[in-house]
């Protein structure tokens, strides 16, 4: 089998965690005496900045926040993201996020197949111990061979950085893996760095452009166990697995359609 790694995004691809984000965010700002309040519908907006710390300053630019100007803006933003980030884990340990549909089963699919699996996510390295524990179990910490952060690279995503950094530490190169995502940011970041990428959009994201993604499903469940249309309806492909994603995968490499660096 050509294909030797599963790349996965985290928010919004291994589980819905932006609603956990999200409320994080707006219980930090009240912890911090802020009247700000991110709805759903301006949450979905300012997901298009990746990172959490880059997504407070893209709102303050918005706000045009008089007095949270110039060296009162970083130490504020700092602050609040540290707050946001415990506030994240403490909600990961009493709310119930469960992975999205397929995710397990294709995880586990990889890991029999030694198909090695990694992340590939511009969240907050300390954010990636508890949503896999809260998600799969402490076993989970395992499974992943490469973990890649925002942390860890100079620039997010929509830059391939962070999928460049996990290919690295896979010492593979992008030929030999897939990528998971959830947005469109995700995927110009997946192709970027030259990688087959399948989008599963979710409701944070469904109106952005996949076009560029080689795969795009409403979710990684198993067509055949599900009523719900697992099919790329532009190349008319009905999901079925680990087995077919790695035959779509060499077939892309054979017929050259892999996309280059750019
Ligand atoms: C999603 C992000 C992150 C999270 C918030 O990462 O862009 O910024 O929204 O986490 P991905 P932080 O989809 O690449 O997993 O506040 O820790 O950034
Ligand atoms: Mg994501």
């Amino acid at each position: 089998m050509s294909l030797q790694a599963l790349i996965f995004d985290v928010d919004g691809t291994i589980a819905d965690t932006e609603t956990v984000h999200r409320e994080a965010f707006n219980r930090a700002f009240r912890a911090h005496g802020l009247d700000w309040h991110w709805d759903r519908q301006l949450y979905a907006e300012l997901l298009q900045v990746t990172g959490g710390k880059e997504r407070i300053a893209k709102y303050l630019e918005r706000r045009d926040a008089a007095g949270f100007d110039g060296a009162h803006r970083a130490p504020l933003i700092a602050a609040l993201h540290a707050t946001k980030t415990k506030l994240y884990h403490e909600l990961l340990e009493r709310t119930e996020v469960p992975a999205r549909p397929g995710v397990w089963r294709l995880m586990n699919e990889a890991l029999a197949a030694n198909v090695r699996l990694a992340i590939a996510s511009t969240t907050s390295v300390e954010n990636i111990e508890p949503v896999l524990k809260s998600i799969f179990g402490r076993e989970a910490l395992h499974w992943f061979s490469a973990i890649a952060t925002g942390d860890m690279v100079r620039r997010k995503k929509p830059a391939p950085d962070v999928y460049q950094t996990a290919l690295e530490l896979l010492q593979l190169d992008a030929a030999a893996a897939i990528a998971i995502e959830d947005s469109a940011i995700g995927v110009q970041a997946a192709k970027a760095a030259g990688l087959y990428t399948v989008a599963t959009p979710n409701p944070w994201t469904e109106t952005q452009d996949f076009s560029s993604a080689d795969l795009v499903l409403s979710s990684l469940e198993d067509a055949a166990e599900s009523l719900a249309a697992q099919v790329d309806a532009r190349i008319g492909v009905r999901y079925s697995g680990l087995a077919q994603l790695a035959s779509l995968h060499a077939a892309a490499l054979s017929d050259g359609t892999r996309p280059c660096p750019s």
